[in-house]
Protein backbone atom coordinates (compact mmCIF):
# COMPACT_ATOMS: atom_id res chain seq x y z
CA UNK A 1 0.00 0.00 0.00
CA UNK A 2 1.46 3.19 -0.67
CA UNK A 3 1.80 5.90 1.58
CA UNK A 4 -1.45 7.92 0.25
CA UNK A 5 -3.57 4.87 0.25
CA UNK A 6 -2.33 4.32 3.96
CA UNK A 7 -2.82 7.66 5.13
CA UNK A 8 -6.25 7.69 3.50
CA UNK A 9 -7.20 4.18 5.52
CA UNK A 10 -6.04 5.15 8.46
CA UNK A 11 -8.22 8.61 8.21
CA UNK A 12 -11.27 6.90 6.84
CA UNK A 13 -13.08 6.97 10.51
CA UNK A 14 -12.40 10.94 10.73
CA UNK A 15 -13.05 11.27 6.99
CA UNK A 16 -16.29 9.57 6.70
CA UNK A 17 -18.84 11.71 8.87
CA UNK A 18 -17.12 14.99 7.20
CA UNK A 19 -17.81 13.60 3.50
CA UNK A 20 -21.49 12.74 4.37
CA UNK A 21 -22.02 17.13 4.76
CA UNK A 22 -21.29 17.10 1.51
CA UNK A 23 -24.26 14.92 0.38
CA UNK A 24 -26.00 17.89 1.04
CA UNK A 25 -27.83 20.00 -2.18
CA UNK A 26 -28.18 23.64 -0.79
CA UNK A 27 -25.07 25.66 0.71
CA UNK A 28 -27.50 26.47 2.93
CA UNK A 29 -27.40 26.94 7.11
CA UNK A 30 -28.11 23.75 7.70
CA UNK A 31 -24.86 22.74 5.52
CA UNK A 32 -22.98 25.01 7.60
CA UNK A 33 -24.10 23.63 11.05
CA UNK A 34 -23.44 19.84 9.59
CA UNK A 35 -20.04 20.94 8.88
CA UNK A 36 -19.51 22.96 11.70
CA UNK A 37 -20.45 19.81 13.91
CA UNK A 38 -18.27 17.06 11.55
CA UNK A 39 -15.17 19.76 11.88
CA UNK A 40 -16.16 19.44 15.74
CA UNK A 41 -16.32 15.48 16.01
CA UNK A 42 -13.14 15.23 13.68
CA UNK A 43 -11.44 17.05 16.74
CA UNK A 44 -10.68 20.23 15.07
CA UNK A 45 -11.84 21.62 18.69
CA UNK A 46 -13.70 24.53 18.72
CA UNK A 47 -11.23 27.77 18.14
CA UNK A 48 -9.90 25.72 14.73
CA UNK A 49 -13.58 24.96 13.63
CA UNK A 50 -14.89 28.13 14.16
CA UNK A 51 -11.79 29.92 12.44
CA UNK A 52 -12.16 27.61 9.70
CA UNK A 53 -16.10 28.19 9.39
CA UNK A 54 -15.58 31.50 8.90
CA UNK A 55 -12.68 31.70 6.10
CA UNK A 56 -14.75 29.14 4.73
CA UNK A 57 -17.69 31.63 4.56
CA UNK A 58 -15.76 34.69 3.30
CA UNK A 59 -14.22 32.35 0.59
CA UNK A 60 -17.75 31.34 -0.53
CA UNK A 61 -18.93 35.10 -0.28
CA UNK A 62 -15.90 36.29 -2.40
CA UNK A 63 -16.25 33.99 -4.79
CA UNK A 64 -19.40 33.53 -5.22
CA UNK A 65 -19.43 29.88 -4.99
CA UNK A 66 -22.55 28.38 -5.08
CA UNK A 67 -22.30 24.18 -5.23
CA UNK A 68 -21.39 22.38 -2.38
CA UNK A 69 -18.52 20.60 -4.57
CA UNK A 70 -17.50 23.85 -4.38
CA UNK A 71 -17.52 24.53 -1.28
CA UNK A 72 -15.55 21.22 -0.83
CA UNK A 73 -12.36 22.45 -2.07
CA UNK A 74 -12.48 25.52 -1.00
CA UNK A 75 -12.58 23.97 2.46
CA UNK A 76 -9.76 21.87 1.42
CA UNK A 77 -7.90 24.99 0.85
CA UNK A 78 -8.72 27.06 3.93
CA UNK A 79 -7.50 23.99 5.80
CA UNK A 80 -4.38 23.61 4.11
CA UNK A 81 -3.44 27.19 4.44
CA UNK A 82 -4.38 27.05 8.14
CA UNK A 83 -1.57 24.25 8.16
CA UNK A 84 0.94 26.21 6.24
CA UNK A 85 2.36 27.28 9.69
CA UNK A 86 6.84 26.87 8.92
CA UNK A 87 8.40 24.70 6.97
CA UNK A 88 7.56 20.98 7.47
CA UNK A 89 11.03 19.58 6.26
CA UNK A 90 14.05 18.58 9.21
CA UNK A 91 17.20 20.51 9.07
CA UNK A 92 19.88 18.71 9.12
CA UNK A 93 22.48 20.96 7.59
CA UNK A 94 25.50 20.25 10.07
CA UNK A 95 27.21 17.09 10.32
CA UNK A 96 26.10 16.20 12.94
CA UNK A 97 22.99 17.53 13.54
CA UNK A 98 20.79 16.98 16.44
CA UNK A 99 17.31 15.62 16.64
CA UNK A 100 16.13 15.85 19.96
CA UNK A 101 12.64 13.88 20.43
CA UNK A 102 10.10 15.10 23.20
CA UNK A 103 6.88 13.99 24.55
CA UNK A 104 4.45 12.85 27.08
CA UNK A 105 4.42 8.56 28.23
CA UNK A 106 3.28 6.30 25.90
CA UNK A 107 2.87 8.53 22.56
CA UNK A 108 5.31 7.15 20.60
CA UNK A 109 8.86 8.65 20.95
CA UNK A 110 11.05 5.76 20.50
CA UNK A 111 8.77 4.00 18.01
CA UNK A 112 9.41 7.35 15.72
CA UNK A 113 12.49 7.85 16.49
CA UNK A 114 13.63 4.21 15.07
CA UNK A 115 11.05 4.68 11.68
CA UNK A 116 12.78 7.93 11.48
CA UNK A 117 16.40 6.53 11.72
CA UNK A 118 15.45 4.00 8.76
CA UNK A 119 13.92 6.85 6.73
CA UNK A 120 16.97 9.04 7.31
CA UNK A 121 19.06 6.01 6.88
CA UNK A 122 17.36 5.15 3.52
CA UNK A 123 18.33 8.75 2.49
CA UNK A 124 21.56 8.02 2.94
CA UNK A 125 22.14 9.64 6.31
CA UNK A 126 24.65 8.29 8.93
CA UNK A 127 22.35 7.93 12.01
CA UNK A 128 23.33 7.46 15.56
CA UNK A 129 20.92 6.83 18.45
CA UNK A 130 20.85 8.18 21.98
CA UNK A 131 19.32 6.35 24.59
CA UNK A 132 18.32 9.21 26.62
CA UNK A 133 15.40 7.91 28.36
CA UNK A 134 17.52 6.52 31.33
CA UNK A 135 14.48 6.32 33.55
CA UNK A 136 12.81 3.04 32.21
CA UNK A 137 14.46 0.12 32.73
CA UNK A 138 13.45 -1.40 29.38
CA UNK A 139 13.47 1.93 27.51
CA UNK A 140 17.34 1.42 25.98
CA UNK A 141 16.46 -2.21 25.27
CA UNK A 142 13.82 -0.59 23.36
CA UNK A 143 15.81 1.78 21.23
CA UNK A 144 18.21 -0.93 21.11
CA UNK A 145 16.05 -3.10 19.27
CA UNK A 146 15.32 -0.22 16.82
CA UNK A 147 18.69 0.00 16.05
CA UNK A 148 19.08 -3.17 14.57
CA UNK A 149 15.83 -2.66 12.84
CA UNK A 150 16.96 0.22 11.56
CA UNK A 151 20.44 -1.00 11.05
CA UNK A 152 22.04 2.52 12.92
CA UNK A 153 24.14 2.81 15.94
CA UNK A 154 22.96 3.12 19.55
CA UNK A 155 24.92 4.73 22.52
CA UNK A 156 23.62 4.00 25.91
CA UNK A 157 24.41 3.89 29.50
CA UNK A 158 22.66 2.33 32.40
CA UNK A 159 19.72 2.47 34.00
CA UNK A 160 19.64 6.08 35.59
CA UNK A 161 22.08 7.62 34.64
CA UNK A 162 22.02 11.19 33.49
CA UNK A 163 20.53 11.48 30.07
CA UNK A 164 22.90 14.73 29.36
CA UNK A 165 25.79 12.51 30.01
CA UNK A 166 24.59 9.84 27.23
CA UNK A 167 24.19 12.73 25.19
CA UNK A 168 27.66 13.83 25.80
CA UNK A 169 29.05 10.34 24.70
CA UNK A 170 26.65 10.45 22.30
CA UNK A 171 28.12 13.31 20.72
CA UNK A 172 31.75 12.42 20.95
CA UNK A 173 30.70 8.72 19.45
CA UNK A 174 29.01 11.16 16.22
CA UNK A 175 32.30 13.64 16.14
CA UNK A 176 34.47 10.50 15.74
CA UNK A 177 32.26 8.24 13.49
CA UNK A 178 31.57 11.39 11.38
CA UNK A 179 27.65 10.62 12.03
CA UNK A 180 25.52 13.03 10.35
CA UNK A 181 22.39 12.96 12.31
CA UNK A 182 22.32 11.99 16.05
CA UNK A 183 18.50 11.16 17.57
CA UNK A 184 18.19 11.53 20.95
CA UNK A 185 15.15 9.60 23.06
CA UNK A 186 13.97 11.63 26.62
CA UNK A 187 12.07 10.26 28.93
CA UNK A 188 8.18 11.61 29.14
CA UNK A 189 7.31 12.81 32.65
CA UNK A 190 4.60 15.62 32.56
CA UNK A 191 3.29 15.07 36.03
CA UNK A 192 6.97 16.96 37.11
CA UNK A 193 7.06 19.76 35.33
CA UNK A 194 9.84 21.28 36.91
CA UNK A 195 12.02 17.68 36.50
CA UNK A 196 11.26 18.11 33.14
CA UNK A 197 12.50 21.62 32.19
CA UNK A 198 15.60 20.87 34.25
CA UNK A 199 16.22 17.69 32.53
CA UNK A 200 15.82 19.36 28.94
CA UNK A 201 17.69 22.49 29.92
CA UNK A 202 20.73 20.69 30.76
CA UNK A 203 20.12 18.36 27.40
CA UNK A 204 20.59 21.30 25.22
CA UNK A 205 22.63 23.04 27.54
CA UNK A 206 25.56 19.93 26.23
CA UNK A 207 24.46 20.22 22.82
CA UNK A 208 24.79 23.84 22.94
CA UNK A 209 28.03 23.55 24.24
CA UNK A 210 29.37 20.34 22.96
CA UNK A 211 27.82 21.43 18.95
CA UNK A 212 27.30 25.36 19.56
CA UNK A 213 26.62 25.65 15.26
CA UNK A 214 24.77 22.28 14.63
CA UNK A 215 21.61 22.51 13.81
CA UNK A 216 19.16 21.47 16.31
CA UNK A 217 15.44 20.28 16.00
CA UNK A 218 13.04 19.27 18.93
CA UNK A 219 10.25 17.68 17.57
CA UNK A 220 7.19 16.56 20.02
CA UNK A 221 5.37 13.73 19.99
CA UNK A 222 1.32 13.65 19.88
CA UNK A 223 -0.38 10.62 20.20
CA UNK A 224 -3.18 11.51 17.95
CA UNK A 225 -5.99 9.33 19.57
CA UNK A 226 -5.74 11.78 22.28
CA UNK A 227 -7.40 14.64 20.50
CA UNK A 228 -7.85 17.73 22.33
CA UNK A 229 -6.70 16.20 25.60
CA UNK A 230 -3.18 15.13 23.60
CA UNK A 231 -3.27 19.06 22.35
CA UNK A 232 -3.26 20.88 25.62
CA UNK A 233 -0.45 18.46 26.91
CA UNK A 234 1.39 19.19 23.64
CA UNK A 235 0.84 23.21 24.22
CA UNK A 236 2.61 22.74 27.99
CA UNK A 237 5.58 21.01 26.45
CA UNK A 238 6.06 23.08 23.27
CA UNK A 239 5.88 26.22 26.05
CA UNK A 240 9.17 24.94 28.00
CA UNK A 241 11.16 23.17 25.00
CA UNK A 242 11.84 25.03 21.87
CA UNK A 243 9.79 22.66 19.82
CA UNK A 244 10.88 23.12 16.04
CA UNK A 245 8.35 20.53 14.81
CA UNK A 246 5.28 18.32 15.68
CA UNK A 247 5.02 14.27 15.24
CA UNK A 248 1.58 13.26 15.37
CA UNK A 249 1.05 9.56 15.99
CA UNK A 250 -1.23 6.41 15.72
CA UNK A 251 -3.64 8.18 13.00
CA UNK A 252 -4.22 4.71 11.66
CA UNK A 253 -7.50 4.28 13.08
CA UNK A 254 -8.43 6.75 14.54
CA UNK A 255 -11.45 9.08 14.24
CA UNK A 256 -9.88 12.08 15.55
CA UNK A 257 -7.55 12.90 12.95
CA UNK A 258 -8.24 16.23 12.56
CA UNK A 259 -6.50 17.06 15.53
CA UNK A 260 -3.30 17.49 13.00
CA UNK A 261 -5.34 21.23 12.02
CA UNK A 262 -5.67 22.04 15.12
CA UNK A 263 -2.49 21.19 16.23
CA UNK A 264 -0.49 23.32 14.11
CA UNK A 265 -3.13 26.21 13.99
CA UNK A 266 -3.15 26.61 17.52
CA UNK A 267 0.23 26.19 18.16
CA UNK A 268 1.70 27.20 15.09
CA UNK A 269 4.43 24.95 14.76
CA UNK A 270 4.88 22.86 11.84
CA UNK A 271 3.81 18.91 11.87
CA UNK A 272 7.03 17.76 10.11
CA UNK A 273 5.64 13.54 10.16
CA UNK A 274 2.76 11.43 10.59
CA UNK A 275 2.80 8.04 12.47
CA UNK A 276 0.45 5.17 10.41
CA UNK A 277 1.28 2.09 12.19
CA UNK A 278 3.65 0.33 14.44
CA UNK A 279 5.78 -0.95 11.49
CA UNK A 280 9.05 0.48 10.19
CA UNK A 281 7.65 1.82 7.31
CA UNK A 282 4.97 3.47 8.98
CA UNK A 283 6.09 6.76 9.48
CA UNK A 284 5.61 9.75 7.06
CA UNK A 285 6.73 13.21 6.18
CA UNK A 286 3.88 15.58 6.34
CA UNK A 287 2.27 16.90 3.83
CA UNK A 288 -1.11 19.48 4.29
CA UNK A 289 -2.22 18.79 1.00
CA UNK A 290 -2.56 14.91 0.85
CA UNK A 291 -3.31 15.32 4.26
CA UNK A 292 -6.84 17.10 3.53
CA UNK A 293 -7.34 15.39 -0.04
CA UNK A 294 -7.10 11.89 2.35
CA UNK A 295 -9.63 14.48 4.87
CA UNK A 296 -12.05 15.59 2.93
N1 LIG B 1 -1.07 2.13 15.82
C1 LIG B 1 0.03 2.83 16.07
N2 LIG B 1 0.75 2.58 17.18
C2 LIG B 1 1.86 3.32 17.40
C3 LIG B 1 2.29 4.32 16.51
N3 LIG B 1 3.42 4.87 17.03
C4 LIG B 1 3.67 4.22 18.19
N4 LIG B 1 2.74 3.28 18.42
C5 LIG B 1 2.63 2.36 19.58
O1 LIG B 1 2.47 3.10 20.77
C6 LIG B 1 3.06 2.41 21.86
C7 LIG B 1 4.00 3.34 22.62
O2 LIG B 1 5.09 3.67 21.78
P1 LIG B 1 6.52 4.08 22.32
O3 LIG B 1 7.34 4.39 21.13
O4 LIG B 1 7.03 3.09 23.28
O5 LIG B 1 6.14 5.42 23.09
P2 LIG B 1 7.09 6.34 23.98
O6 LIG B 1 6.60 7.73 23.81
O7 LIG B 1 8.50 6.08 23.67
O8 LIG B 1 6.73 5.81 25.44
P3 LIG B 1 7.58 6.02 26.81
O9 LIG B 1 8.98 5.68 26.51
O10 LIG B 1 6.94 5.07 27.78
O11 LIG B 1 7.38 7.44 27.22
C8 LIG B 1 3.76 1.20 21.27
O12 LIG B 1 2.95 0.07 21.45
C9 LIG B 1 3.89 1.55 19.79
O13 LIG B 1 3.92 0.41 18.97
C10 LIG B 1 1.50 4.59 15.34
O14 LIG B 1 1.76 5.46 14.51
N5 LIG B 1 0.39 3.79 15.17
MG1 LIG C 1 10.10 5.55 24.86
Amino acid sequence: MGFFEKLKQGLSKTASSISSVFTASELDDEFYDDLEESLILADLGMQTTEEAMGKLRSVVRERHIKTVEEAKLALREVLEGMMDVGKTTLDLSTKPSVILVIGVNGVGKTTTIGKLANLLRESGKKVLLCAGDTFRAAAADQLEIWSNRAHVDIIRQHEGADPASVLFDAIAAAKARSSDVIICDTAGRLHNKQNLMNELGKISRIIDRELPNASKEVLLVLDGTTGQNGLIQAEQFSQIAGVTGMVVTKLDGTAKGGVVIAVSNTLKIPVKFVGVGEQMDDLMAFDAHSFVEALI
